[in-house]
């Protein structure tokens, strides 16, 4: 078929989480000047090239254009699959919940899992949590294409009177970061499971987030990372921005991740924490 014959083949310039290195489509350069993949069997798509992991004082900043009126000061997290994102809406809604009027949107791929397991365990009621459906590459749904996230996050938020608006993006490869479009505050939560090499690894998360976090330290020995490795690279790619070392699932750094959130809420929005 035609289709085939004008693929030029490009060298991966990223990779793609759990389907890494499984039959790549290759990528080729579509009629509209962008390169174009597919891979694990999804539909061929394209993606905005990321040259480099960026730097953390050149992150984009809050939009100064925010009135919060429309959608509530928006907390975004993001980070690899399995990392604890989860764990952590349920352990800031748990937190929060009592003082701030709260709403929570997931993203999974073909599923709706994470938000059934927020109501599950009661985070918050239930009317105040929408599972999204993103398919294919979670991460447009954060970046390239947030309308299918603002939809359901402006209407809790009206519907709730939200103060904070809280977006789990899919879990993602290293490269996804949030559009400042859609989060007011973005929170990249790793795990030491990987290894100690992924906070100097580097990605627009690590790099670019407003706050990083380091999960699962209970898991360092078994794993033999070393947190002192970890510490030192976090704060050298992050140009020394804030970092979090945590076990969210045992309720250790989960104050200190609020106060991050709550510093930044009320520098955005003029209010006083309660
Ligand atoms: N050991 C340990 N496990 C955790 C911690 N936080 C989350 N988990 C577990 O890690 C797994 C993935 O967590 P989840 O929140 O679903 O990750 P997500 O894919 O990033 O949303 C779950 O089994 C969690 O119970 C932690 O601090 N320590
Ligand atoms: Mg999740």
């Amino acid at each position: 078929m035609a289709s085939h014959d004008h693929h030029h083949h490009h060298h991966h310039h990223h990779s793609h989480g759990e389907g890494d290195g499984q039959a790549a489509g290759g990528s080729w350069v579509g009629e509209d000047g962008r390169v174009w993949h597919s891979h694990d069997g999804l539909a061929p798509h394209s993606h905005e090239p990321i040259y480099s992991p960026g730097d953390f004082t050149k992150r984009a900043p809050p939009l100064a254009s925010r009135t919060f009126t429309e959608r509530a000061f928006t907390v975004g997290i993001g980070g690899p699959v399995g990392t604890g994102k989860t764990a952590l809406m349920l352990a800031l809604c748990r937190f929060l919940r009592d003082k701030y009027s709260l709403a929570a949107v997931t993203n999974d791929i073909f599923t709706k899992e994470d938000g059934e397991f927020l109501i599950k365990h009661g985070a918050l009621p239930e009317e105040r949590i929408r599972a999204v459906e993103t398919g294919g590459c979670p991460h447009a749904a954060i970046r390239e294409d947030i309308s299918i996230n603002l939809g359901p996050l402006e209407e809790l938020s009206s519907l709730c009177k939200a103060d904070l608006l809280l977006c789990e993006s899919g879990g993602d490869n290293l490269a996804a970061n949030f559009s400042r479009e859609l989060a007011d505050y973005i929170i990249y939560i790793i795990d030491v499971s990987g290894g100690d090499k992924i906070p100097r690894k580097g990605g627009p998360g690590i790099t670019q987030a407003d706050l990083l976090v380091i999960n699962k330290t209970d898991l360092a020995p078994a794993v033999g990372a070393d947190l002192a490795v970890m510490e030192r690279d976090a704060l050298r790619m992050r140009e020394g921005g804030p970092f979090v070392f945590a076990q969210v699932k045992h309720g250790v750094g989960v104050e200190e991740i609020v106060n991050h959130v709550l510093q930044a809420w009320e520098i955005a929005t003029g209010n006083k924490r309660r």
